[in-house]
């Protein structure tokens, strides 16, 4: 069968198209996974963003699928459907099936959607066992995981247990599956690999546990090692571990650090998301081996630097600093100086717009971020589906904006008990503009090439909204807000 695998084009402030642009690691393992005479074909509509529309027809036409499956976060809820309606238009009797975090976490959301199948939690296995059932016309009750909507409505089967990932029942993704091409991070090839799923914390704005429940399951190295070359071998120079927590077990990750310098493969630039307590807590030996291995970006859970507001988001735990057992405080600036100390860059991920939050304290994170992080990744608390801060902010009526394309981290979509949700992202814009553009020169020493030709975009990117009187205080920075929201507004509309 001719299967079409396509994620959504939608992307947020931090991730600017320009600059950024990585492929999803969930269509690849799906592709890797399917039975091999399919011939699947896997687009990730980032790639052609201002070119939506063209680009979903033209692959309908030319590849002729019997089933079409869309990757979706909450924030792009709107354009799938969009997408759904332009394929099902296109093709009337084509099987279109839904997958990844939002369908998983709001299958009810899908229900009046001309959708044939919906995927709930990890799809390798499933899609497998979907589309064998497919083929052969066979029965789909006895699929776990897979939600079928019939003549009847929606039957949802029995969830399917998390994959323990030992025993090879995963396998390798396929990136041939790829199509569209212009993968990068920062004028760099990037691609994505993952050595672990899950993770044992609960932290209240995590969708991690509604859609796996708390486990962590690992691969083999062997098997990491390979994803790690055939991506190298498919031209990536850069890889960012999508792990939902490569750290939970600090002396496993020592050991994959060691791994990939026995394999040589420490000449590629590794991005990886760390908690801060592992790194304060391991850094004296971890932080040099991080860096003979390759790291050089650490996109740190941070989160918070105030601790009213860690124990809101559930994340104390995972920022404590302990010595002998012993719980010395929190862990945030120790880790950072051990990354520094080894030539590593800090993403500062930070939730600003908590409930209790007021001027002064969105200010102090903001001041902090200024001072001791290399890239600011500074978001507002977002209530996706199943999270427990939805419920606590349904609770408290804090919720302002439903509108779910604007559900992307950036816009604040909730108030605080003090503040307003559009006083709380002004404030965070105003600010964080201007961080990032103390990271240039680190950028120019290591891509000239890129900084040289894209930064002007670059910048017209991280600017958009302001002008020159507003840079130079001739005109008030709310209106270059305003102009900012518009231009944000128009952008979401991709299809
Ligand atoms: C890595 C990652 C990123 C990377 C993405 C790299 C990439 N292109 O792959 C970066 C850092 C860029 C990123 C950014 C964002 N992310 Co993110 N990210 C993750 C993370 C850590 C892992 C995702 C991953 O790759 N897993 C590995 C793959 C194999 O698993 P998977 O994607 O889940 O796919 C499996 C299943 O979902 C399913 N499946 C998926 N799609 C489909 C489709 C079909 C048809 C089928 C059948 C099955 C299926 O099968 C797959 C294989 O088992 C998760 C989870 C976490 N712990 O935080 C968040 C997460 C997915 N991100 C999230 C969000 C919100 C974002 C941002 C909007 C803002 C932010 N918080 O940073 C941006 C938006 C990005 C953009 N487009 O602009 C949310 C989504 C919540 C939701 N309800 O939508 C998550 C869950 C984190 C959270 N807050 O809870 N993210
Ligand atoms: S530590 Fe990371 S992956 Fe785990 S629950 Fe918290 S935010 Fe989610």
């Amino acid at each position: 069968m001719n299967v079409l695998l396509l994620s959504m084009p939608d992307s947020f402030e931090h991730m600017p198209s320009i600059a950024i642009r990585m492929p999803n690691g969930g269509l690849s393992s799906l592709a890797g996974n399917v039975d091999p005479q399919h011939r699947v074909v896997v687009a990730d509509l980032i790639l052609v963003q201002g070119r939506v529309r063209e680009t979903v027809t033209r692959l309908v036409r030319e590849l002729q699928p019997e089933v079409v499956g869309l990757s979706i976060m909450t924030f792009q809820r709107r354009t799938a459907g969009r997408i759904v309606e332009l394929v099902r238009a296109l093709k009337p009797d084509v099987k279109i099936v839904v997958g990844g975090y939002d369908p998983s976490l709001a299958p009810e959301a899908y229900e009046a959607w001309s959708v044939d199948f919906l995927v709930r939690g990890e799809g390798d296995v499933t899609f497998r066992e979907l589309l064998r059932a497919i083929e052969h016309g066979g029965s789909v009750d006895a699929i776990h995981g897979l939600s079928v909507h019939n003549a009847n409505g929606w039957l949802h089967n029995p969830a399917r247990a998390p994959h323990r990932l030992e025993d090879g029942e995963v396998r390798l993704p396929n990136r041939d599956a790829r199509l569209l091409k212009g993968y990068t991070l920062m004028g760099r090839q990037i691609d994505v690999v993952e050595t672990s799923r899950g993770c044992t914390y609960d932290c209240s704005f995590c969708s991690i546990i509604e859609m796996r429940g708390r486990n962590f399951f690992t691969y083999s190295f062997d098997r990491v090692i390979d994803d790690i070359r055939d991506a190298r071998d498919h031209g990536a120079r850069t890889i960012f571990l999508v792990d939902d927590n490569i750290m939970l077990n600090v002396h496993r990750f020592e050991a994959l650090c060691e791994a990939i310098i026995a394999a040589g493969l420490n000449k590629i630039d590794y991005f990886v998301q760390a908690m801060t307590s592992s790194i304060a807590n391991h850094g004296e030996t971890l932080a040099p081996l991080m860096k003979r291995a390759g790291f050089r970006y650490v996109f740190l859970g941070i989160e918070n630097i105030l601790e009213g507001d860690l124990e809101f988001l559930r994340a104390s735990a995972k920022n404590q600093e302990r010595k002998n057992g012993q719980e010395m405080g929190n862990a945030t600036l120790k880790a950072i100086e051990y990354l520094h100390r080894h030539d590593m860059y800090v993403v500062g991920g930070l939730i600003v717009g908590n409930p209790g939050d007021t001027r002064e304290s969105i200010e102090a994170n903001l001041e902090f971020a200024r001072r001791y992080v290399d890239w600011p990744y500074i978001q507002h608390p977002t209530p996706y589906p199943g999270t427990p801060m939805t419920k606590d902010f349904r609770k408290q009526g804090l919720i302002q904006i439903d509108r779910l394309e604007e559900y992307d981290g950036t816009t604040a979509v909730v108030r605080t008990e003090h503040l307003e949700a559009e006083e709380v992202e002004f404030m965070r814009w105003k600010a964080e503009r201007w961080m990032k553009t103390r990271h240039i020169p680190a950028v120019l020493r290591h891509d000239p090439w890129f900084v040289l030709t894209q930064s002007p975009k670059m910048l017209a990117h991280t600017f958009r909204g302001s002008s020159i009187r507003s840079v130079l205080g001739l005109e008030s920075e709310r209106r270059a807000f305003q102009r900012y929201k518009a231009i944000r507004r128009e952008e979401r509309e991709y299809v």
